[in-house]
């Protein structure tokens, strides 16, 4: 094959993987919908899948799997199920309060010695004695804490969540290998301190706090977990093969957000063709409105919402991953489960284009979606809400997924013969590693950490 024809077949290649992304959006979009209107009782379609327990206790056993990457492949994996369930990546998400007695019983069903290490928590306990690093008899360290011995051993760790916050857990045995293997997950320590109640709100919308600090109020309806990891699909082969591999040659192919590549990264929490990459990274945002009544003074606002969004971050490969959420800058209010402040206890908030999310790092990160125009769909020009930008007429729109308002999409009947996959005018920002290397999948561009920002138009609105 000559060189112009090597190309033009792989513009082909290229071509029908862009027709397959297509096909895959238009896929996720149904089952989107469907699932939003799946009747209650399911599992959240979106949002943090907290595992939760009343006495802080959890069983998490270490295994084999595979996970399904978006450009067909199939990786094999270690990671965390919870108790006897079936294998998942990564695992589960420990969501426990700040003063509860945390405890961990891990089994072992690996080939292979392997641990749980609690950066961040102080006063770990393994079966009940201080953590303390392992040697061999050469006296090489082995693991930073006490092993459950490998096919089937079982150890219990315990401390007392002493400080609210985003954390991770993974292997501190060998961890340079069996983290990237995909041993490791994410903690949240919610805080004793209450969020102030809001009188204009019902009990159920209630805020919340991140931290013990009334600064950190957000909307619990809107708050998500990023964890970024990356996977070396080589090494994983050699580890399934029970092959050596030199850790020299390691080099990342596949970039994921919650275990998941793009398109996937979209799709609803538990989604059926993903059976152990249960987490969606979809974040849903609600507009912001601190407009306590309507215009008279005297009428509740049915849409006040003043509260932000909440994404915890969490950076679990080798490499940095610059994240850019388009369309807003983030507030990182928060970084390793500690809040920024002074001693004095001012905050230093970062206001971010670009979140640096670096090996280990964990950033919790604000975001507000604020309707400063005030738009309203049915304005008129000359009207003092007139939105500020002239649509162009009818004829001169091209109908398609985002058809209405150059802003975020009105609710009008549509023009006949429109398509669309929107299901309330809510728009959809990309938000993506700024590496471009790390947007790819083993070549394969535009399938690595890429997720989507939903954001509803402001209320009063028929959105799910
Ligand atoms: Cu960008």
């Amino acid at each position: 094959m000559n060189n112009i024809a090597r190309l033009t077949q792989r513009r082909r290649l290229f071509v029908f993987g862009l027709m397959l992304a297509v096909v895959a959006m238009a896929f996720i979009a149904n089952s989107v919908l469907q699932v939003a209107a799946d009747s209650p009782g399911l599992a959240p379609s979106a949002g943090i899948i907290c595992t939760e327990n009343v006495t802080a206790t959890f069983t998490l056993s270490a295994k084999t799997g595979y996970i399904n990457m978006a450009d067909g492949n199939q990786v094999f994996m270690w990671s965390y199920a919870e108790g006897k369930d079936d294998f998942q990546y990564p695992g589960p998400i420990l969501c426990v309060h700040e003063g509860d007695t945390v405890t961990v019983v891990l089994h072992n069903q690996l080939p292979e010695d392997t641990s749980i290490v609690f950066p961040g928590q102080v006063n770990v306990l393994a079966n009940g004695t201080p953590v303390e690093p392992q040697f061999d008899v050469q006296g090489t360290m082995t693991s930073f804490s006490q092993v459950a011995p490998a096919n089937g051993g079982t150890m219990t760790y315990s401390f007392v969540a002493e400080e609210p916050g985003t954390y991770v857990y993974q292997s501190g045995t060998n961890p340079a290998l069996q983290t990237q293997m995909g041993l490791f997950g994410a903690l949240v320590v919610r805080p004793a301190m209450a969020a102030p109640y809001d009188a204009n709100l019902p009990a159920d919308k209630q805020p919340m706090l991140a931290y013990n600090d009334a600064t950190t109020v957000y909307n619990p309806d809107s708050e998500y977990m990023m964890m970024l990891s990356e996977i070396d699909p080589l090494l994983h082969r050699a580890v399934e093969m029970g092959q050596p591999f030199d850790m020299n040659d390691y080099n990342a192919r596949y970039y994921l957000i919650n275990g998941r590549t793009f398109p996937d990264t979209l799709a609803p929490n538990y989604a059926s063709w993903l059976p152990n990459q249960p987490y969606s990274s979809l974040a849903h945002i609600y507009p912001f409105n601190d407009h306590e009544f309507l215009a008279d003074g005297v009428t509740p606002n049915p849409a006040y919402y003043p509260y932000p969004a909440l994404d915890r971050f969490v950076g679990m490969g080798v490499e940095s991953y610059p994240f850019h959420p388009h369309a807003f800058n983030a507030q990182i209010v928060a970084r390793d489960g500690r809040l920024l402040a002074t001693p004095g206890g001012d905050n230093l908030y970062e206001e971010r284009f670009s979140l640096p999310i670096s090996p280990g790092q964990t950033t919790d990160a604000f975001y507000t979606f604020t309707d400063v125009y005030m738009w309203n769909p049915d304005a008129q020009p000359g009207d003092p809400d007139e939105f500020p930008v002239q649509l162009p007429g009818q004829q001169n729109l091209p109908s398609g997924l985002f058809y209405g308002s150059p802003f975020l999409g009105n609710q009008d009947t549509r023009p006949v013969g429109d398509v669309s996959f929107n299901q309330c005018g809510e728009f959809y920002h990309i938000a993506h590693n700024h590496n471009l290397q790390q947007i790819t999948g083993w070549g394969v561009v535009l399938i690595g950490q890429i997720t989507f920002t939903r954001i509803d138009p402001p209320m009063p609105n028929n959105c799910p």
